[in-house]
């Protein structure tokens, strides 16, 4: 077998999706034949010990307490950011100034507006890049997109998607420092817009196409907790909810809602799609079933199909192990690494590319917006 070329991997960040990322590094090319061979070359966390634990149980063969010391080391191909939402831009902007390829943790930034210097960083240095948004690659949901790609739908009317949690329904949570920064704006962007909704306007951005217009509402529904980094009481600045209504440049209608606060969801992420002969549903909760009915089916067997994706001849699945047998959560980040390491060995990024996530976060700016407004709000940059 030829020799694969190295392709030195530097992560900074350990928290939980330090874990996912790294993992997908050591498994990708397990699973499928990649232009390169990822190698956990150096971790960088901003406390030395906390680096050390994550470097000696993942494999890392170096460790970094300063992401500027990483992003100049020359034995270093591709950073990868999984440090919180205030730090992406700084890194990701001189980390393609260097010349690595950037994966950035989602969302993109905590604005368009801090988001749009990293794209002109990347696409000025000619680097691959790419935001972690891994929904896209779960095997139903690419089933999906094929679907529609091949026009099985016709018009589309409506789309609705939903991220259901509850953890934060506790008076006591703290909020702020190292566990707990999503629920600190300064340091988030925002709360479930940014965090959550995120996720589905990324998705139906690649499914549905681009969104107009929106009008939406945000709610704070505990106004204060005490703060982990002073250890006073202070205001809660980030939306504990986050719902609304748009328009997509196809002329399809859709309602998205996301919340911390819906008791007894964990992550329920939703989304239906209606159109003209065709509708498709589909859960995070089941994740492999694809929900799917076809109005051009004969009238006696017509109804909806519940496609358990998960056969060699699905997206991804041939990769996996026999057909009925599943696969989880963290073969998402899985398919996304190799994707893009497939692209980039041909010079190319795959979407979610950084231009992508931009395009993701000048909705949740026009979300945010809108609540504040009470108006309906353009997306820009459309
Ligand atoms: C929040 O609880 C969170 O971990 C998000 O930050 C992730 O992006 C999402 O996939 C699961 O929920």
């Amino acid at each position: 077998m030829p020799q694969k070329k190295r392709l030195n991997v530097g992560l900074i960040g350990y928290g939980f999706m330090g874990k996912v990322h790294s993992n997908a590094y050591l498994q990708a090319p397990r699973f499928f034949d990649l232009p390169y061979q990822p190698v956990l070359k150096a971790v960088c966390a901003r406390t030395p010990e906390k680096a050390k634990e994550f470097a000696a149980n993942w494999g890392y063969e170096s460790v970094e307490s300063d992401w500027r010391a990483l992003v100049r080391r020359a034995d270093i191909d591709l950073i990868d950011i999984a440090s919180p939402n205030d730090t992406h831009a700084e890194i990701a902007i001189a980390a393609a100034q260097a010349g690595k390829m950037v994966c950035c943790e989602k969302p993109l930034a905590r604005s368009a507006a801090e988001a749009r210097p990293m794209v002109e960083a990347v696409e000025k240095a000619g680097v691959a890049n790419m935001v972690w948004y891994n929904y896209r690659r779960v095997p139903a949901v690419a089933l999906l997109k094929k679907l529609l790609d091949e026009g099985r739908f016709g018009r589309i009317f409506h789309y609705r998607s939903q991220f259901l949690q509850d953890w934060t329904i506790s008076q006591d949570l703290p909020q702020g420092g190292q566990a707990l920064w999503r629920l600190d704006a300064a340091v988030a962007g925002s709360g479930v817009t940014g965090d959550l909704l995120a996720h589905n306007i990324d998705m139906a951005l690649y499914l549905n196409g681009p969104i107009t217009e929106v009008t939406a509402m945000t709610e704070t529904f505990i106004k204060e907790r005490k703060h982990n980094l002073t250890g006073k009481v202070a205001p809660v600045t980030i939306d504990d909810a986050s719902a609304f209504l748009c328009r997509f440049e196809n002329g399809s209608l859709a309602m998205f809602e996301a919340t911390r606060y819906a008791r007894g969801h964990k992550a329920l992420f939703t989304l239906e799609i209606n159109g003209e002969r065709s509708s498709a549903t589909w859960d995070l909760h089941d994740m492999h079933r694809l929900g799917y009915f076809d109005h051009r089916d004969p009238g006696e067997v017509r109804g909806w199909r519940s496609i358990h994706v998960s056969d060699g001849d699905q997206p991804y699945m041939g990769h996996w192990w026999v057909p009925g047998l599943q696969i989880g959560y963290e073969a998402t980040f899985i398919h996304q690494l190799a994707d893009f390491l497939i692209a980039a060995g041909g010079g190319k990024s795959i979407g979610p590319t950084f231009r992508d996530g931009l395009a993701t976060d000048y909705v949740t700016d026009a979300v945010l917006k809108s609540a504040r407004s009470r108006q309906w709000e353009k997306v820009e940059g459309q």
